[in-house]
């Protein structure tokens, strides 16, 4: 584990508590596995684990995030909410919607988010998010909220199997002539890292003042999955159907052929037409 210094730049953009702690690492196995450890040992809510380059970056059931070097963002930020075990996806709401919206802001993008992690552009994989708790009797005690962004990765750098369904940042604003938006690349993840940050404290705190509807409506108006035709993969069951909704914990409310209506809580989907 090798610290970098921590970039005047990026501090100086941080405007509220998400991220005016930021440890900056050069590489680490995966920024999720330090966060939880520096969490367990008293870190302080709002506090950041960002790095260059992970070897062994996490994503959902086991897989691997794909974690070169060079200007992306694998960064995980530890939290102390006070809520429920249940309602835990809410934090992955709230990161997706900070995300998207820092990456349109940034590099005026086209993003969508797919239920339940994936931050898209097209029908190409831009970024992934994975939330990870401590909880102790139905309450939780921190949760650690992992964000990865391909801003500038080499799409040929990276294995077969991810390369056709992966897309970065650079790649996408060059290919819609955004090209100026992204050619100051530390500046591009700076103000990327910021602006997630910044939007992400402002929707915990509009859902802890004023509830979940806010964010669920900007989560509504940011996806690309309602109103879609899918196929749901959760574990060994396959259902498909038509996405009707989230409720308000963000569990996809999925309409089958048979005209039931089925709560998932997580799963892997793929868009039919
Ligand atoms: C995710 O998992 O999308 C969550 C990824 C979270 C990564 C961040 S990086 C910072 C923090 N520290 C960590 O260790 N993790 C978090 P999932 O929905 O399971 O998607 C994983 C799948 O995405 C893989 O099986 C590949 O198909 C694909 N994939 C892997 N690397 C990718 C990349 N760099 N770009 C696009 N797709 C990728």
């Amino acid at each position: 584990m090798k610290s970098s210094p921590q970039s005047e730049q990026l501090k100086a953009m941080i405007k509220g508590d998400f991220g005016r702690n930021i440890i900056n690492m050069d590489t680490v196995d995966s920024t999720n596995s330090v966060a939880m450890y520096l969490a367990d040992k008293g870190a302080q809510h709002g506090t950041v684990v960002l790095s260059e380059s992970q070897t062994k970056g996490k994503g959902r059931l086991g897989r691997h995030w794909e974690s070169p070097g060079g200007m992306n963002i694998y960064m995980s930020l530890i939290l102390r909410p006070t809520i429920k075990t249940e309602d835990a996806t809410l934090l992955t709401v709230i990161a997706a919607v900070g995300c998207a919206r820092a990456i349109i802001e940034a590099a005026d993008i086209n993003v969508g988010i797919k239920w339940p992690n994936d931050l898209m552009s097209g029908d190409k994989k831009l970024g992934g998010i994975l939330t990870e708790i401590k909880s102790v009797s139905g309450d939780i005690l921190f949760s650690v909220t992992g964000i990865g962004i391909n801003v500038n990765t080499e799409l040929e750098g990276l294995p077969s199997g991810v390369r056709p369904i992966a897309t970065s940042v650079c790649s996408e604003a060059i290919k819609s002539g955004k090209g100026e938006a992204v050619s100051n690349i530390r500046l591009l993840r700076d103000s990327l890292i910021s602006g997630a940050l910044n939007e992400m404290g402002q929707w915990y705190s509009v859902t802890v003042t004023e509830g979940r509807k806010p964010l669920l409506d900007e989560w509504r108006r940011l996806t690309s999955t309602l109103g879609k035709a899918l196929k749901v993969k959760i574990g060994e069951e396959v259902v498909t159907g038509v996405a009707e909704d989230i409720d308000e914990y963000g569990m996809l409310l999925l309409r089958l052929q048979s005209g039931g209506l089925k709560r998932i809580s997580s799963g892997d989907v793929t868009l039919l037409q």
